[in-house]
This record gives structure tokens, C-alpha cells and sequence, in this order.
């Protein structure tokens, strides 16, 4: 089956990919269904709750589409930050523009933020949500790990070089694809997503 994938982060869309294929689903980007991007994009993650965000990103590709829509709205939480950067982790420094400007910013910003705390704990969040229709269904995953204060690895995106993850022992910057989904937010959520589906008879 055929499924728009709802996100301009090159970094997702390869995660999602790879997860997708697994489970045998066809994903059609937002370039290959003829949808540029438009400025009334910036205001469909305005809400604060991952799930809200990532429903309203699916209900609008799947308005301009027609095709069953997945969406991925995500961030990262850190305990001595009182849960920030959130859902605001794509925007925490304020920075808009090429990717690699915007999470180098970000990191910094969080770097000094964190400066001689003692707790590093944090956690990656993300909300799936699926719209088709009349069926909206939206699933969490959560990922822990520590921020370090030095960037380790060049694989993956965002906040990727300083977070430790519990479940690997390594950043999942120095994760391969296959490693990160296994344990990320990311997978977490997308799987049980799935799941939900298959167990309401989606296929
Ligand atoms: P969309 O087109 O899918 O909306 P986006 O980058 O705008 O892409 P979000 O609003 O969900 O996506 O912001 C997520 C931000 O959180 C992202 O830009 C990263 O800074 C961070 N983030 C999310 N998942 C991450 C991951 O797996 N690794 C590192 N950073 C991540």
C-alpha cells in the first residue's frame, strides 16, 4: 500500500524509510506527490503536545493529497530544563534555514543551557500519528539517554552527536540507521503505530 510521508527532514524521511520498508509499505515523499513547500506549513506545529502537532501535520498533506498520510512530530526533553527544549526542538535557538545551521546552533544553545549541570538526563520524544479519512490514529514512543558535553559520531540529525542513549551505550549519532530505530523514539512510536493499525484491520 501507498503512503504519504508528511516531513521535509531529510534525517526522518531516512529513518522512516528504512522502518517502512521492514514492514513492507510503499512511502511516497512530499516531493514525489507534487507538494512544494508552502509558508502556512510554519503554523501547523503550533500546539504544545507532540500528538497535537504531529495530527495536524497529517490532517493537512492528507487534505492536499487524498493518500492515507503518516507524520512525525518529535523534540527532545531535558529533566534539568524542566522538559525544554520539547516541542520546541527545532526552533530552541531561533535559527531558520539549512539544517546543518540550525542544529549546530541548537546544539550550542544546549550546551550552554547545560553548563556545569550535574543532571544530563534526558529523553527524545516523538508522536506518529496516521490520518486516512475518517481514521486518525496517533502513537508515542519515548527514548532516554544523557547529554554529553562533547559531540560524538556523524550519523543521524538534530541533537543526535550528544545524546547518549541507554539502550546503546554509544550517541546515536554513532548509530547506524538500523541501530537507532531499534531503540529511538522514532521506531518506538512507528511501530506501535503500526500495530494499531494492523490490529484495526489496516494492511
Ligand atoms: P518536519 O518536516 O517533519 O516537521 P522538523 O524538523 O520540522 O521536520 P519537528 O518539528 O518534529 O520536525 O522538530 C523535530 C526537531 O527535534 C528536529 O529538528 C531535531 O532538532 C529534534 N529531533 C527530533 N528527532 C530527533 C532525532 O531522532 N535525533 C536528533 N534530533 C531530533
Amino acid at each position: 500500500s501507498r503512503v504519504l510521508v508528511a516531513t521535509r527532514n531529510a534525517g526522518k524521511l531516512r529513518e522512516l524509510r528504512a522502518l517502512f520498508a521492514n514492514l513492507g509499505v510503499d512511502l511516497v515523499d512530499l516531493a514525489a506527490a507534487g507538494l512544494p513547500e508552502s509558508p502556512e506549513e510554519d503554523e501547523l506545529e503550533s500546539y504544545d503536545t507532540f500528538e497535537s502537532n504531529a495530527l495536524a501535520k497529517a490532517r493537512h498533506f492528507h487534505a492536499l493529497s487524498g493518500l492515507p498520510t503518516v507524520a512525525d512530530d518529535s523534540g527532545l526533553s531535558v529533566d534539568a530544563l524542566g522538559g525544554s527544549p520539547g516541542v520546541h526542538s527545532k526552533r530552541y535557538a531561533g535559527v531558520v534555514g539549512a539544517s546543518a545551521a540550525v542544529d549546530a546552533a541548537n546544539n550550542a544553545k544546549l550546551q550552554r543551557a547545560l553548563a556545569g549541570a550535574a543532571d544530563r538526563r534526558a529523553r527524545f520524544v516523538c508522536a506518529a500519528a496516521f490520518v486516512d479519512g475518517g481514521r486518525e490514529t496517533v502513537a508515542r514512543g519515548e527514548a532516554p539517554g544523557r547529554i554529553l558535553d562533547e559531540a560524538r559520531g556523524r550519523e543521524g540529525f538534530g541533537y543526535d552527536p550528544y545524546f547518549l542513549s541507554d539502550d546503546l551505550g554509544v550517541t546515536f549519532a554513532e548509530a547506524s540507521v538500523a541501530q537507532k530505530e531499534g531503540v529511538s523514539h522514532r521506531g518506538r512510536a512507528f511501530r506501535a503505530l503500526v500495530s494499531a493499525l494492523r490490529e484495526a484491520g489496516w494492511s
